[in-house]
């Protein structure tokens, strides 16, 4: 068989863009996003644009920004070369042969590979994903300033704006007592007006999580992300049990791959999966994780790591085309950033993000943008 799409050429640069404000977690504090951009050229010339982004270096998972620009020139480009771009499971294959995990790494390739792809054929890439079948999703932003009064006025301005009305708080980093403090006031400021949801990143240990999250439902929060650490499956099995009457648990860290997902399933140890491209090693292996999600009864939601809108982009293609269970989407990441990396963003619409058509990811990548915060051409420190 000849191969219609051969791989040509294939470069990772890492870039450093400021946050409009620092960003507050239970892990620490970050004031820049260092997202990997991939750039994978096909034969016949067309050009595709992947991303991974983490938070923080290294302390959001294992994979950081200069690990993965490594993974992929030193190992995953060279795997790739001459292929075939349009098998893409074929090329997944090669990537998990040539290096185990790396997924950010292999996301961020695969998200390339299947924008290059999309674009030969001048289509969309959720048509390659499977069909479109939501052409909105409610759109959740994050309050995480640390300080009441600065979380109450971004909320204030979103909802007057009319493009956020779900506002996920990140605790976890001061006493439960402050968070509970912290949340209640906030609560109490947007009653009646907001979704309200909480990440703690992995903070708490089962007794805490326990005792302090019923007083946090108390206060009017419905979502509770990923509390425990993230082996600690039978903690969230035990509070999806006795709170999930009154609030839904949803793993993040906890569920990257579909055997993660399986074993949640299994155990019955959270109503919804946060779902990311990046932890689940693509686009297509986030399709196999909501496929798990669907068949247990498990909801989604359209996780961000914070990615400008190239990653932002392709993760909405994705979501467009999953089931209906879902709580809505969180890709707010490029307005975290000081600008961005395209001419044209997404656009929001009465609190919902309008999901894009192509071709490609439907994005145009500006050349000059990247050139600006490119690492390799500012010399900044990594974070
Ligand atoms: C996470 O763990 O969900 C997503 C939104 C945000 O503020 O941080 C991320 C990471
Ligand atoms: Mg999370």
């Amino acid at each position: 068989m000849t191969s219609r799409f051969p791989i040509e050429r294939i470069e990772a640069r890492i870039l450093d863009i400021p946050t409009i404000r620092p960003h507050k977690l239970s892990f620490g504090s970050i004031s820049r996003q260092s997202p990997v951009i991939v750039q994978l050229w096909l034969a016949n010339g067309a050009c595709g644009f992947g991303e991974a982004a983490t938070i923080g270096g290294p302390s959001w998972n294992e994979e950081s920004p200069e690990g993965i620009q490594h993974a992929i020139s030193a190992y995953l480009a060279p795997a790739l070369l001459g292929q075939d771009g349009a098998c893409f499971e074929t090329a997944l294959t090669r990537m998990d042969l040539a290096c185990k995990g790396n997924a950010f790494a292999k996301s961020a390739v695969e998200m390339a590979l299947i924008d290059a792809v999309a674009r030969s054929l001048s289509l969309p890439a959720w048509q390659l994903l499977g069909g479109k079948r939501h052409q909105s999703l409610p759109l959740a932003w994050t309050l995480a300033s640390g300080d009441v009064d600065r979380d109450l006025e971004e909320a204030q301005l979103r909802l007057e704006q009319k493009r956020h009305r779900i506002f996920k708080m990140k605790i976890g980093a001061r006493s439960p007592a402050q968070d509970v403090a912290h949340v209640s006031q906030i609560a109490r400021g947007l009653a009646g007006r907001a979704t309200l949801t909480v990440d703690v990143n992995q903070a708490w240990d089962g007794s805490t999580a326990r005792r302090y999250l019923p007083q946090l439902i108390d206060a009017g929060v419905t979502l509770i992300e990923q509390p425990v650490a993230r082996w600690n499956v039978e903690a969230l099995k035990t509070l999806t049990a006795t709170l999930g009457n009154r609030a839904s648990i949803m793993a993040d860290e906890t569920v990257c791959t579909p055997q993660d997902a399986m074993l949640l399933a299994r155990a019955q140890a959270c109503h919804v999966f946060s779902l990311k491209v990046a932890k689940h090693g693509g686009l297509l292996r986030t399709r196999q994780v909501a496929a798990v999600a669907d068949a247990a009864d498990i909801g989604w939601y359209g996780g961000t790591m914070l990615e400008t809108s190239i990653g932002s982009a392709a993760s909405a293609h994705l979501f467009s085309t999953l089931g209906t269970q879902h709580h809505g989407c969180e890709l707010f990441g490029p307005q975290l950033l000081v600008d961005d990396l395209v001419t044209e963003r997404m656009a929001i619409r009465d609190f919902e993000l309008q999901l894009p058509d192509g071709p490609g990811f439907g994005v145009e990548v500006d050349m000059a943008q990247l050139n600006r915060f490119d690492r390799a051409r500012t010399g900044q420190a990594q974070v």
